[in-house]
């Protein structure tokens, strides 16, 4: 098995690099696991206590739960990974069986910066995209799809999306095997992923 880790800032296109990698390889050797199935549960507050939890910072997220679920993959068992509401901003109830492959991705804005993260995965990419870039794509993501207003995602970037992508997540720019950028064209760099990709399955 051969675990893939993508990190970098909200908006920097993990998910299209995700894809894109994907439709290079055969069908059905991939799996995909994303760290926002991993924010701690946090049902034992209100609604309204959640909208105030900061969710770009490492300490949002269940990493031990995530660790104790790529060992588990690795010794080639499945695991209930859990569902995330994005609109209850918790965890919900429910889980998805999820089966070891060829290649597992864990794809998320914080997977880098957990030592023990880090060292279970084969391969660390890093996405960048210019900060412009991201609020740009930020800003349309979450009006068009999370029901959120201009203010209210410029407001956050500002004061929680900007500072934490400085303190935490660019930082981890620097245990990346590999950077691939993402302000427009990266056709080369994803077919150098897709090559050592295939190199390390066959
Ligand atoms: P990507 N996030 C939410 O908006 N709501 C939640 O309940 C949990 C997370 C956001 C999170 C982060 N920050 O910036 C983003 N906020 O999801 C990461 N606010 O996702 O990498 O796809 O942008
Ligand atoms: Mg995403």
């Amino acid at each position: 098995m051969l675990i893939i880790g993508i990190a970098g800032g909200t908006g920097c296109g993990k998910t299209t690099v995700v894809n894109q990698i994907i439709n290079e390889l055969p069908t059905g050797k991939v799996t995909i696991i994303s760290q926002d199935s991993y924010y701690k549960d946090t049902s034992h507050l209100t609604y309204e206590e959640r909208t105030l939890i900061n969710f770009d910072h490492p300490q949002s997220i269940d990493f031990d739960l995530l660790a104790e679920h790529l060992a588990i993959l690795k010794k080639g068992q499945k695991i209930a990974q859990p569902i995330y509401s994005f609109v209850e901003h918790n965890r919900t109830s429910e889980t998805i069986d999820t089966y070891p492959n060829k290649v597992v991705i864990v794809e998320g804005i914080l997977v880098l910066t957990h030592p023990k993260i880090r060292e279970m995965l084969d391969i660390k990419i890093y996405v960048h995209a210019d900060n412009d870039e991201r609020l740009i794509r930020r800003l349309k993501r979450d009006i068009s799809e999370r029901g959120r207003d201009m203010k209210e995602v410029l407001d956050r970037y500002q004061n929680t999306l900007k500072p934490m992508h400085q303190q935490f997540i660019e930082p981890t720019k620097e245990f990346a095997d590999i950077i691939i950028p993402n302000n427009q064209y990266n056709n080369v760099a994803i077919n150098i992923m897709k090559t050592i990709i295939n190199e390390r399955l066959n």
